[in-house]
């Protein structure tokens, strides 16, 4: 492991004189899991906790890739340093996507900001993992703000976005669309709401569906501060100057009210947790595969025995 340790070291090095093949790296060891993700999660916690994290969410299809691939560019031409995880099977880098999408990510790029596409299948501890440790390596390395792009339909998916500090749901103007994202759970995790597509009709009822249903959240007092609404169409760029205002109006309100530092804790619980979460499962696996099976015991009460046992030890592996 010396050897692993020492690379991720001279990785880390030149990830900070702004390397960014060494970044790129980092961020696959990351994503492949196992222990060199832990090593790189070692190295970089001590370098990061400083930048806003964006989440960005909602139904597929919705605008999420447009508004994030125009965010990102102007963010990067007016003097930022974003980085985009675009945890979506159908983004633009993954293929899959629509030439114009594919262009605009390119812009994006081309104006400094670092876009990195994961699939959401096949990590090692899942995206629940793998995603806050990649951020970790982008926030680690000075990029702020970080975007992540994903779609909210999986309860896992929902929670990495509602993990960031700045979480905004993307509905469209399609009828409905307002009334499908509460039923994914994702009006109480909305700091800010987009109407996209607001070129095409239903835009204005799709607002009216969602002042309604904060009013209603208001009521039972859910909500710490009032979603705004912002319009866009985000193929034209149109809205896009007010998102990025709403964002940085919302990261000024979570800094007076010292609201941030209570994302943070959320999101550091959460983080201890999954991976608690992983380990346990493999330590469950590895337990399962060495038992000495014998049907007549009771499967609870070896389960409850094993558990006993494990708990007495000391080493994790
Ligand atoms: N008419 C219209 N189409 C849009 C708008 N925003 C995105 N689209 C299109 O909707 C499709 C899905 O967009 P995409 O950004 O990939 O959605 P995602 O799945 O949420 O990331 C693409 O064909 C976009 O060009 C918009 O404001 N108006
Ligand atoms: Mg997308």
């Amino acid at each position: 492991m010396a050897s692993e340790d020492s690379k991720i070291n001279s990785l880390v090095d030149a990830a900070s004189e702004g390397d960014r093949r060494s970044i790129a790296r980092l961020l696959t060891l990351v994503e492949r899991g196992g222990i060199s993700a832990e090593i790189v999660a070692e190295a970089t916690h001590p370098l990061a906790g400083k930048s806003h994290v964006i989440g960005i969410t909602g139904a597929p299809g919705a605008g999420k890739s447009t508004l994030t691939a125009y965010l990102a560019r102007d963010l990067a031409e007016s003097d930022h340093k974003p980085a985009v995880l675009a945890v979506d099977p159908s983004s633009p880098l993954t293929g899959g996507a629509i030439l114009g999408d594919r262009v605009r990510m390119e812009e994006a790029s081309g104006a400094g900001a670092f876009i990195r596409s994961m699939a959401t299948r096949g990590h090692a501890g899942g995206l629940a993992l793998a995603v806050p440790g990649m951020v970790r390596v982008f926030d680690a390395f000075g990029f702020d703000p970080i975007i992540i792009e994903t779609v909210g339909v999986g309860q896992v998916e929902v929670d990495v976005a509602s993990a960031a500090d700045t979480v905004v749901v993307v509905v469209t103007s399609g009828w409905g669309d307002a009334v499908q994202a509460n039923k994914a759970g994702l009006l109480e995790i909305a700091d800010l709401f987009v109407v996209n597509k607001a070129d095409r009709p239903g835009a204005k009822d799709a607002k009216r569906d969602l002042e309604l249903m904060i009013d209603l959240s208001q009521v039972t007092g859910q909500a710490v501060r009032r979603p705004e609404i912002i319009m866009t169409t985000a193929t034209e760029g149109e809205g896009l100057d007010e998102l990025q205002k709403a964002v940085s109006e919302h990261q000024q309100f979570l800094l007076q009210d010292d609201q941030i530092s209570l994302r943070r804790s959320k999101r550091w619980k959460a983080e201890v947790s999954s991976r608690l979460e992983y380990l346990l499962l493999e330590i469950s696996k590895n337990s399962i595969e060495n038992i000495e099976e014998n049907q007549s015991s009771p499967p609870n009460s070896v389960a409850n025995e094993l558990l006993k046992k494990l708990l007495n030890k000391d080493e994790l592996h």
